[in-house]
């Protein structure tokens, strides 16, 4: 009968095969001890189906789905597989893949547009919630935007004032989801190469919505059926996103909440304290972070916790409202996205205040075990279930909002009812690169560009350069292959930019300090990270800070002597445990800008080789960029070093030599 049951029951993830991380380790087996159930048990229970994952089955109309199975032994001859209406599994794959690409852009770009009204609602004085931290940065924005910051002034050319200059830039970010005609302002920032290639092959982006519309649109029932006509599209949507929505949310989110700078700080599950009120902040956008993070270190606020016997308000992030709120106020991170869960586990999370975006729905299953307030903010996400709370966000009453969730937090640390278990793992991390501290660290003390990394990279330090991004996902061994990835990269001198899921792996994993140089990279990049005093993984921050890349992938085209175009560079992409469809957006736009870009887990085009094909070779000609696709961490790694050796080789920087200084006229020579 024992053995019965046994078999009956459900089967649970084992701990160790489920993540390398032992914090998360210990809170699984807590989890199954008490009964309840996580993302990494699911997943034991559930097996994803073979056909979705190949991305040929196609649900848009009712006279499907429609599945075409590659046949056993892969196509001999022609490909004959369609659906009802003669949609081929090229099409198919290609109108999926680019609704994932409509999808992440739209989640990217609405995240900005939610930061553009806040802007404006600060740029018109309406609140005194937000004003503008970095008006260095507004400058520079308003330029790419193309908004003077000088005036004529009886022949004399005058400063324009600051609050004029907001006012017009926020008119004009506003304007950049909707306008009617022209072409995204931000293009222009892209080295002129990039340009002229997105020129000619017709996929410069009208405004961020239109492209996202035009996608739902072509992959309607009936309408484009040519996979390169559907994947230019993609093209020109995930554009809009990485140069346009992404770029626009970063840029205003400095400057409303101040740009970063390196600081220091910690992460995973053991920064929860357990005689803290512990309050955990998640989603992606931190219009309302920003201000629960001031609220909470009022001494008021403080003294209200201690009056409920707390001795403080601790205060934590999980996925990128973590990375938003670590790099400008030295938040620590409490958890990637698969420790979710595991975070509410720990008994002494009193409140959870979510946003948008990778939040998943059993947060208020688990919750509803413990103590802990779950509080959604955003009238776009909301849950069903009812323990959850909604306390809707609102910029114009921003303060009064973000207090009431600090108290429900604070009163609600009485209401602890089972063993709190914190597990004790948590590292030092320095976030806050970007591409300004880049050029800080690495630019050269007179020159104010990114002259010495470009030296590093010439003289073979470092051999080239990296962004490692993107989520967990539960098909995988949590952390796993985002570790093995950046160590390999690391050991071989390449430098890492991270962000998103993968930088909080990366400060668990002790990467992201200074001191880690020594431990895992090769003699090149230890000289170099020693000398300055870097870590070797820099964190530049959250999801739609992957703009940040492009930026800084551009200042070193800027720089000079390693090629006219970033798909020049000694540089690769990769997102080694990707799941959402955020990850498929941003991997295009890295494609479409001109990085190789390598995939972990699988890709949703293998059941259809043409276009899988067509992704991976042809894109190359359009942009010099391209998709692979390699599960295995260390194949994955060599395949990006790989191609740095080829872009090196190109460049004539491929043979070892020592250290020269290159002037201007040197650099050119390499050009040439
Ligand atoms: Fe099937 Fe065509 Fe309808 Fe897709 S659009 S479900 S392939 S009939
Ligand atoms: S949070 S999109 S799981 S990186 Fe940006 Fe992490 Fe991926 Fe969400």
């Amino acid at each position: 009968m024992a053995e019965e049951a046994k078999a009956k029951a459900p089967k649970l993830a084992d701990p160790i095969a489920a993540t390398i991380d032992p914090a998360s380790q210990e809170m699984i087996r807590r989890a199954q001890e008490l009964n309840i159930d996580t993302v990494f048990d699911r997943a034991e229970q559930m097996k994803p189906c073979a056909i979705g994952v190949q991305g040929i089955c196609c649900k848009n109309c009712s006279m499907g789905p429609c599945r075409l199975p590659l046949p056993k032994g892969g196509i001999v001859g022609e490909d004959t597989r369609k659906g009802l209406c003669g949609a081929t599994a090229n099409t198919i794959a290609a109108r999926n893949f680019i609704r994932m690409i409509a999808g992440g852009a739209s989640a990217h770009s609405d995240h900005g547009r939610s930061v553009a009204e806040v802007f404006m609602t600060a740029a018109r004085k309406e609140t005194d919630a937000y004003r503008i931290k970095d008006t260095n940065k507004l400058l520079a924005v308003a330029e790419a935007l193309q908004v003077d910051t000088t005036v004529e002034v009886d022949g004399e050319t005058k400063d324009r004032d600051i609050d004029e200059i907001a006012l017009e830039v926020a008119k004009k970010a506003m304007n950049e989801w909707g306008k009617p005609e022209g072409e995204l302002l931000y293009l222009k920032r892209a080295p002129q190469a990039l340009y002229d290639k997105w020129t000619k092959a017709g996929v410069k982006p009208r405004n961020i919505d239109r492209e996202i519309v035009e996608i739902m649109h072509r992959t309607h029932m009936g309408v484009d059926q040519d996979y390169k006509n559907l994947i230019k599209q993609g093209s020109r949507a995930a554009i809009a996103d990485g140069w346009g929505g992404s770029m626009l949310a970063t840029d205003l989110q400095d400057i409303l909440f101040g740009t970063p700078y390196p600081l220091q700080s910690e992460a995973n599950l053991g920064v929860m304290k357990e005689d803290h009120v512990n309050l955990i902040i998640h989603g992606h956008e931190p219009v309302l972070s920003e201000i629960i993070v001031a609220v909470a270190q009022r001494p008021e606020i403080i003294e209200y916790a201690k009056s409920k016997g707390a001795k403080g308000i601790q205060l934590s992030g999980i996925c990128c409202t973590a990375n938003e709120i670590l790099q400008r106020h030295g938040v620590p991170s409490a958890a990637t996205f698969l420790q979710q869960e595991l975070a509410i586990i720990t008994g002494a999370c009193d409140a959870m205040v979510v946003d948008i975006q990778c939040i998943m729905q059993n947060l208020a299953n688990v919750a509803k075990c413990f103590h802990t307030k779950l509080i959604t903010t955003h009238p776009i996400a909301k849950m069903e279930q009812d323990n959850v709370l909604h306390i809707e966000f609102d910029e114009h009453h921003a303060v009064e909002d973000a207090e009431k969730i600090v108290k429900i937090a604070i009163d609600n640390f009485q209401n602890r009812r089972t063993e709190v278990m914190i597990p004790r793992q948590k590292a030092t991390q320095i976030a806050g690169f970007g591409v300004e501290s880049i050029q800080y660290h690495l630019g050269g003390t007179f020159r104010g560009t990114y002259y010495t990394l470009n030296d590093n990279i010439i003289n073979g330090r470092i051999r080239g350069i990296a962004g490692v991004v993107g989520c967990n996902n539960a098909r995988t061994r949590h952390n796993e292959a985002h570790i093995t990835v950046v160590k390999e990269l690391i050991k071989n001198d390449v430098i890492v930019l991270t962000t998103g899921c993968n930088a909080i792996a990366c400060a668990m994993a002790g990467l992201l300090t200074p001191e880690s140089a020594g431990v895992y990279c090769g003699p090149g990049l230890k000289e170099v990270c020693e000398t300055v005093g870097i870590p070797p993984v820099l964190h530049l921050g959250s999801c739609v800070d992957n703009s940040r890349i492009l930026l800084a992938a551009t200042e070193v085209v800027k720089a000079g002597g390693l090629g006219k175009d970033i798909s020049d560079l000694p540089a690769a992409g990769s997102a080694p445990e990707w799941m959402s469809e955020k990850a498929i957006s941003i991997g295009h736009y890295f494609v479409c800008s001109g990085f190789y870009t390598v995939f972990g887990v699988t890709l949703p085009t293998s059941g259809a080789p043409v276009f899988h094909d067509y992704i991976s070779k042809e894109l190359e000609k359009q942009f010099g960029g391209m998709w692979d696709i390699e599960p295995d961490p260390i194949k994955h790694a060599q395949l990006m070093i790989a191609h740095i050796d080829r872009k090196r080789k190109e460049l004539g920087i491929d043979k070892a030599r020592d250290r020269v200084l290159m002037d201007m006229a040197d650099r050119q020579k390499l050009e040439a």
